[in-house]
Order: C-alpha cells, then structure tokens, then sequence
C-alpha cells in the first residue's frame, strides 16, 4: 500500500536561524506515527510549508518519502488557520459555544486552502495509492477531492472531538463539512462515542444509511510505547525533589484543556489539608499555542492571575505550590517530567484522546494518572484515578487520594495502564486502519449514494 498522507502540519520544516537554513522536525505523536509509517511504505505527504524558508522546498525527498509543502499567503493563512480552523472549528468541535465565530469571510480562506490542498494530492495520486487526509483544519479535502478522482480510497482520520448533531448544526457551514466527510471511504475516530455522534450527525441532516455506518470506524491513536519506556542513562541526576512529591501536567495553552481549573483544585486542596503545605509541588509545563488568536492571550493572562493569587495565598520563601513554566521543552526533558513525577494530572475539559496521558503511562517508573473522563483515552486508560474536571472539589479529592495512594495500588493501577500502552501502541494503530481499509477495498466507491456525495 502506498500513501499520500495530508495534514496541516509538516513533519519538517525550513527556518532561518542566524541567517542559516535549518531543518526543524516537528515533536507530537501524529507526526511521529506518520513519520514512521511513511519510512515504511514511501509516498507523499502533502503538509503546510509554514516554515520561513519552506517556499524554497516546496518538493523535497526527505529519506525515501516526498514532502509536498502548500504555501499559504498572510491574509489566507489569517482566515485558514486563526480564524476558522481555530476560531470556530475548534470551539465548536470542544463545545464552546460562545467562543464560534462565523464570519464568512474566514470560510472562503479555509475553502481556497482545502483546494490547494486537494490539487496538490491529487497530483501524486497513483494507481494503488490510499489517501489518508488528517484531521478538522482539512475537513473539505475529500470531498474536493471526490470530485476530480471518483475511484480514489479516501480515508478521514479525525483527530479531536465529534459533537452531538444538534450542537454542529450550528456552523452555517455544517452541510458542506458533512458532505465532504461522507465522501470517504473509511472514517476513523479515538472514540466509540465519537462514531456514534457522527452518524446520528449524519441521520439528521443527510439522513440514515447503512453505507455510511460501514465506513466509520473507532480506533485510538497509540504511541510510540518503546520509545517512551526507554530509560535515558542520565535521567537519574534529573530526579525532582525527593523530599516532596511532585505533581506534573504539560499541555498547549488551550481553554479545552482545564488549566485554570487544575489551579483551583491545588486551593481547594491546600484549603481543606492545609498539613500538605510544603509536601508537593505541581510542576504545571504550558506550552504556547495559537498566540496570534486573541482568545488564547486573554486565557493566559488569566490563568497567570491564578497561579500568583494560589501561591500568594500559601506560599512563603521556601515553597510555592504552583511550579509554572511557560515554554517548550526538549522530548529528553518531558521524558524526565514523565518518569519522574509521582502524579500527572491531565485534566482537559474536553479532548479528542490525549497522547500525554498515554506517554505518562509508558514512561513512568511508580506514577499515578489523573485523568479527565472527558480525555478520549480515558475511554481505554481506565485504571487512572479518572475525574470530572468541571468539579474542583472532586478533583482536590483525587489529589488527596494520590499523594497518600500505598505502593501495592499505584504498582498495580500502572502496570494495567501500562499494558494498555503497549498493546494499543502507534504500530497497532496502524495495523488496525490498515485492516479496515483492505477490508473496505475501493469497489465501494461504486455504490449510487457516494456518487451523490
Ligand atoms: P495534539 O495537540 O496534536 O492534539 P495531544 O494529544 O494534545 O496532541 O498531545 C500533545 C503532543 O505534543 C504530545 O505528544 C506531547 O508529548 C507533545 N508536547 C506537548 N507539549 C510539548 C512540549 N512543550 N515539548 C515537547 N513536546 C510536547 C490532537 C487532539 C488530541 C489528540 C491528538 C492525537 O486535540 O485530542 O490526542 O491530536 O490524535
């Protein structure tokens, strides 16, 4: 099988550093899996030339796959991504109802970007390719693509959250999307109750069919589990504090991830068992995201006002509860975070899966995983100590419950994650997606209802 994989971000990137063109490989799971299965199996991926020297390497061979970078002007950049990949797709696939904006203007940015995206695919589709298309800021792609190549196997993998119907009816776009998504032949989601709001989506505004229940399909992004559980050689020197437990998270700054909430456990935590002052630290890691979208700098500033209002409060010149760090970091780094800290506390308010929750679990010596019920893989991890991350007391509780967890549960909680880890890892990932669609084969391209589509 060979494949033109397409996503909006690139594996690599050209940068300008001090006047030298560098080439930068992009961290995060979905990158990594697809890295892997290209090296594989050859082909194209088409991608966002986003780098500042990327319109100089618009066709490169990059081992024994091609990179195909689209490139994107400023103002269509400004509707494509900021606008309405991220200032309503994303609110909208999160339920957050008041964050949707609907400017049309933004839309015609995000249909021309789906075509160049759609053109380009199509060019280095040959006889037995599959097309693999990734994820909401590509959401149009299929059925673009439909459209110039009937025959084509075309599979949708999505990355974050489907919602109930009724809530995606809202987009004025909601039609066209669906459409297009109805076009593929194989539809992949992390999780069962995704699957099931997409065809109850599509019962209700392009009725019930059973062609499309056979092409959707729930199967979890897994990780790199041996890269995650090798141990570094020098970790040990980086070990935290021993004399006090540490509590670790690290997320994009994102208003789905539950940050602000996490600081109002650790009071509500310090409030009721004021004997755990100076007994941990939560090591809070934010990375930042999306800063040119003005949500994302309010929610900063905010979350910040917390942090210094909880640490004032119980604080003093030794200790502060809240460890805040705003800033990427190497993979050694996280790595190190992961293994080494007694607790991680991942609690999104919603998420499409959450591959820090899984990275956690691979890499942790002796670690317990809080864990949202709303994280897509709480679905799979479900030894975690798992909390409603709308409910502040409960999630103090669960900390409570953690920092004084004997080592017979922790061991025995761990290792059931840990077997899921290993099971459920990228290469089964792969493997399952790769069964569906032999399964599927192209011959059901033939069937009128696509043909509508
Ligand atoms: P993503 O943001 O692609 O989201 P997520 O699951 O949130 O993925 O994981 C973030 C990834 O980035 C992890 O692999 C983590 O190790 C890495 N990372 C984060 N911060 C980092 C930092 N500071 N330094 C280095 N690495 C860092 C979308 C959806 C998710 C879904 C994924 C995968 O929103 O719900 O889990 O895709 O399908």
């Amino acid at each position: 099988m060979k494949y033109v994989v397409a996503t909006a971000r690139a594996p690599f990137s050209h940068e300008r550093v001090e006047g030298n063109d560098v080439v930068r490989q992009n961290v995060g799971g979905v990158a990594s899996s697809l890295r892997r299965l290209m090296l594989d199996r050859e082909g194209t991926w088409v991608c966002w030339g986003d780098g500042a020297l990327d319109s100089l390497h618009q066709e490169e061979k990059i081992d024994n796959y091609t990179v195909s970078r689209v490139i994107i002007g400023k103002h269509e950049k400004r509707g494509f991504y900021d606008d309405f990949s991220n200032g309503t797709l994303w609110p909208l696939f999160h339920y957050f109802r008041e964050k949707i904006k609907t400017e049309d203007f933004s839309f015609d940015s995000y249909l021309s970007v789906n075509r160049k995206f759609a053109e380009r695919i199509a060019k280095h589709v040959g006889n037995d390719t599959v097309i693999w298309v990734h994820d909401y800021q590509l959401s149009l792609v299929p059925g673009l693509l439909r459209r110039m190549l009937p025959e084509a196997f075309i599979l949708m993998t999505w990355h974050i959250p489907w919602v109930a119907g009724e809530f995606f009816s809202i987009l004025p776009q909601a039609k066209q999307i669906l459409q297009s998504l109805a076009s593929c032949n194989l539809i992949t989601f992390h999780t069962d109750i995704f699957v099931r709001n997409f065809l109850e989506t599509h019962e209700q505004m392009l009725g019930s069919s059973m062609a499309i229940k056979n092409r959707v399909a729930a199967i979890p992004l897994g990780i790199d589990n041996e890269y995650y559980s090798a141990q570094n050689p020098s970790d040990s020197r980086r070990r935290h504090n021993p004399q006090r437990k540490t509590i670790f998270s690290i997320d994009r700054l994102d208003y789905t991830k539950g940050l602000k909430n996490r600081v109002l456990a650790i009071e509500s935590l310090l409030s009721t068992h004021p004997e755990l002052r100076r007994k941990f630290n939560y090591v809070m890691l934010v990375t930042p995201s999306r800063t040119t979208v003005s949500d994302y700098v309010l929610m900063k500033r905010e979350l910040e006002m917390n942090i210094g209002r909880v640490n004032g409060k119980f604080g003093d010149l030794e200790w502060a509860p809240i460890i805040y760090m705003y800033r990427k970091v190497s993979d050694n780094v996280l790595k190190n975070h992961y293994r080494f800290s007694e607790i991680a506390f991942i609690t999104p308010l919603i998420d499409g899966l959450n591959l820090v929750a899984k990275e956690f679990a691979a890499a942790s010596d002796d670690g317990i995983l809080i864990l949202s019920k709303f994280a897509g893989a709480s679905a799979d991890l479900r030894s975690a100590i798992i909390v409603n991350p709308y409910d502040v007391t409960d999630m103090a509780e669960s900390l409570y419950i953690a920092l004084n967890m004997g080592q017979e549960e922790r061991k025995a909680r761990l290792a059931d994650l840990k077997a899921v880890v290993r099971r459920k890892n990228s290469s089964w990932w792969i493997a399952k997606i790769e069964k569906e669609i032999i399964k599927r084969g192209s011959g059901e391209l033939n069937s009128p209802e696509s043909k509508d589509n």
